[in-house]
C-alpha cells in the first residue's frame, strides 16, 4: 500500500487574514473525505491565522534576535497546539486513527531548512495503520536559534524520506495561477509545472496574499521540485472542495496543478 501525504492548508481551515478562527464545518467535510482514503496516510496542517500573525508580530521567522521573542515563541506554540487539537478532534470523530506529532520535538533546522527529522516514529506508526499529523512550526535551528518551518517543507521532507507516492497540497484556490486569481478574474490555472517551467512562473507569482511568513504558493512550488525529480507526484488542489481528494486519488481530471518531472522530447 502506498503512502499519501495530505497538507491541509491554513488558508482552507482558518480565516487567514483575521483573528484565529477555525472553519470547523469545512474541516468536518475534509475529514469525511479523508476517512475514505484506503492508502497509508500522513497529514500535515498549516498555520493560517493561528500562526502567521504571531510569527510576524515577534519576527520569529527571522530567527532569534532578542529575549523579547521568547514569549512570542511560547504564544505561537500554544496557538498552533490549539489548532492541532481542533483538527484531531474532527478527524477522530470521523474514525481516523490520528496521532499528533509535535514538529518541534522531532525536527531541527539549519538556516530555516530541515536538517534532522526523527522519521522512525512516523514510519513505525504509519506501518501500523495509524495516521500521524504534524504542522508547520517554530523549531530549534542550528544557525538561527529557532526558525519557522512551513508545513510544505515538512510534507516534502517526510514524503522523500518515507518514500511517499504523492503529496496533495490542499489550498483555497484550484492550484497555481499565472496571476492572483483572487484579484484577477482572468487569471489562468497552470495545469502542469516542470522544474524548468517553474523558473518562468517564479517571477510572475507573488507569495500568498494574506500574512504568510513562509511564502504561500511560491513556497509550495519550490518545495515540490526535489520530490518530483525523484519520481514522486505533487498535486496542488482546492480543499474548499473536499471531494477533490478522492477524485485525485482515483486519477480523475479535476482542476488542479500537477508537478511533473522534466519532459524529455523523444527524437523524431
Ligand atoms: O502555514 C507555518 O506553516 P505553514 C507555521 O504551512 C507557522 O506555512 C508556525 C507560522
Amino acid at each position: 500500500m502506498s503512502l499519501i501525504i495530505i497538507k491541509i492548508g491554513g488558508s482552507v481551515i482558518t480565516e487567514k487574514d483575521k483573528a484565529p478562527l477555525f472553519n470547523r464545518n469545512l474541516m468536518e467535510k475534509i475529514a469525511e473525505e479523508i476517512s475514505k482514503v484506503e492508502d497509508k496516510l500522513l497529514l500535515v496542517h498549516g498555520a493560517g491565522s493561528f500562526g502567521h500573525p504571531i510569527a510576524k508580530k515577534y519576527s520569529i521567522h527571522e530567527g532569534y534576535r532578542s529575549e523579547k521573542q521568547l514569549m512570542g515563541v511560547a504564544e505561537l506554540k500554544q496557538s498552533m497546539s490549539s489548532l492541532t487539537l481542533m483538527i484531531t478532534e474532527t478527524l477522530i470523530k470521523h474514525r481516523i486513527p490520528v496521532v499528533p506529532f509535535l514538529s518541534s520535538s522531532c525536527m531541527v533546522a539549519e538556516g530555516s531548512r530541515l536538517v534532522h527529522v526523527n522519521t522512525e516514529p512516523f514510519r513505525l506508526m504509519i506501518n501500523l495503520g495509524l495516521v500521524p499529523i504534524c504542522s508547520g512550526d517554530v523549531i530549534a535551528d542550528l544557525k538561527w536559534g529557532f526558525s519557522i518551518i512551513s508545513g510544505d517543507q515538512i510534507a516534502v521532507y517526510l514524503a522523500t524520506s518515507l518514500n511517499a507516492k504523492m503529496v496533495i497540497f490542499g489550498c483555497d484556490v484550484d492550484g497555481v495561477f499565472d496571476s492572483d486569481p483572487k484579484k484577477n478574474p482572468e487569471a489562468k490555472l497552470i495545469k502542469t509545472i516542470t522544474p524548468s517551467t517553474l523558473k518562468y512562473y517564479e517571477n510572475s507569482l507573488g507569495g500568498s496574499a494574506a500574512v504568510d511568513v513562509t511564502k504561500g504558493m511560491l513556497g509550495k512550488m519550490k518545495e515540490s521540485l526535489s520530490f518530483v525529480s525523484h519520481g514522486g507526484e505533487v498535486v496542488i488542489a482546492n480543499l474548499k472542495r473536499p471531494e477533490n481528494i478522492m477524485e485525485i486519488l482515483h486519477g480523475r481530471d479535476v482542476p488542479c496543478t500537477r508537478f511533473i518531472p522534466e519532459i524529455i522530447p523523444t527524437p523524431k
